[in-house]
């Protein structure tokens, strides 16, 4: 049936694209991430997830958005010329916008709480829904890390203590509605740009900051173009393993357990870490000029939640859920 798949694959043209191929030798994973060939995500699916399913399937990454752009992966999975991507729930919560539950400030409280999420039950309707609607599998849930606000300013032009003081800040976020809402609600004027862009855009004063984790203010070498980091843990973000599910019912029963086991494994992994990074990194990156300080946090939670409160992301939420992820928390 796989070569059932791909003469209807070829039957619409589609034959020459890059999306999963079978030959006699095996399989083909091809993986589109925005990130670095260096980001813990990517040595994860590297150095982990590709050997776990060498047995039958070449893994064949695409970084810093060269074989799709930031935001369109999701799309090419669906439609049959992508494997694989590590995908967000503000991505999702464009097609679903019920997603924008695990994009919302201040909700997951650290990695395993993330984790405490993605496995309990409440997730079952989100992963069918996006597998019945879109082709996708969500295998696993990746740790991104802590997002703080890194400003171009020295502490000494703009002190972050509270939300008040980001007003007519232009803060770059990535370009959709979750991300956007986020930066208004932390009290920014947030610009939509692609990850790729961002490092340009600091240096030029395009933007007057951005917001990550510390690991990666240090593998985009962000802290070169910023002069201050206020610690406020907005968003404790995660990122998960897309899968094409068109490539997974190609598969033997045996190869989807040991790729479903290989993105565990690799999800792990990459948030071991990660945590290390984000635990070790402020000491460097003060090193390098960027001052570290960590602001108001109950002004920020306050006022970022507040702004979630009858908004229209919070009208898609099922009801209860937020309930439920919080008695998941600590
Ligand atoms: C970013 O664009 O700031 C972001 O951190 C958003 C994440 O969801 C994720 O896509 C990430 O970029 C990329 O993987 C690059 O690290």
């Amino acid at each position: 049936t796989r070569r059932a798949a791909l003469a209807s694959v070829a039957a619409f043209g589609l034959a020459t694209s890059i999306a999963t191929t079978a030959s006699a030798d095996g399989m083909t994973f091809t993986m589109a991430t925005s990130g670095s060939e260096t980001d813990q995500r990517s040595v994860a699916l590297a150095d982990v997830f590709a050997p776990m399913v060498a047995g039958f399937a070449d893994y064949k990454p695409g970084y810093n958005g060269t074989m799709f752009a930031q935001g369109a992966e999701l799309e090419a999975i669906a439609r049959g010329n992508l494997t694989m991507s590590i995908t967000s729930a503000q991505e999702l919560a464009q097609f679903f916008p019920e997603f924008s539950i695990f994009a919302t400030g201040y909700v997951h409280q650290d990695a395993a709480h993330q984790v405490r999420v993605f496995n309990d039950p409440l997730m079952d309707p989100f992963k069918a829904k996006v597998e019945d609607e879109l082709g996708v599998k969500l295998l696993s849930v990746m740790y991104l890390g802590k997002r703080h606000v890194n400003l171009r300013f020295t502490r000494e032009e703009k002190d972050i203590q509270t939300p008040a003081d980001l007003a007519g800040v232009n803060l770059r976020m990535p370009g959709t509605d979750a991300w956007q809402f986020l930066g208004k609600a932390l009290g920014a004027s947030p610009t939509p740009l692609a990850f790729t862009e961002v490092y340009t855009a600091l240096s030029t004063g395009a933007v007057d900051g951005q917001d990550n984790p510390l690991p990666t203010v240090v593998d985009k070498k962000f802290y070169e173009v910023t002069k201050q980091i206020a610690l406020t843990s907005h968003l404790v973000d995660l990122n998960y393993i897309a899968f094409s599910k068109e490539t997974w019912d190609a598969m033997s029963p045996d190869q989807q357990l040991i790729v479903q086991r290989a993105a565990d494994a690799a999800a792990a992994y990459g948030r071991l870490k990660q945590l290390d990074q984000e635990n070790n990194l402020a000491e460097f990156i003060r090193s390098q000029g960027v001052e570290i300080y960590t602001p108001d946090l109950a002004a920020f939670r306050d006022h970022v939640q507040s702004q979630y409160v009858g908004s229209e992301a919070a009208a898609s939420w099922p009801e209860g859920l937020l309930e439920r992820i919080n008695e998941l928390g600590n």
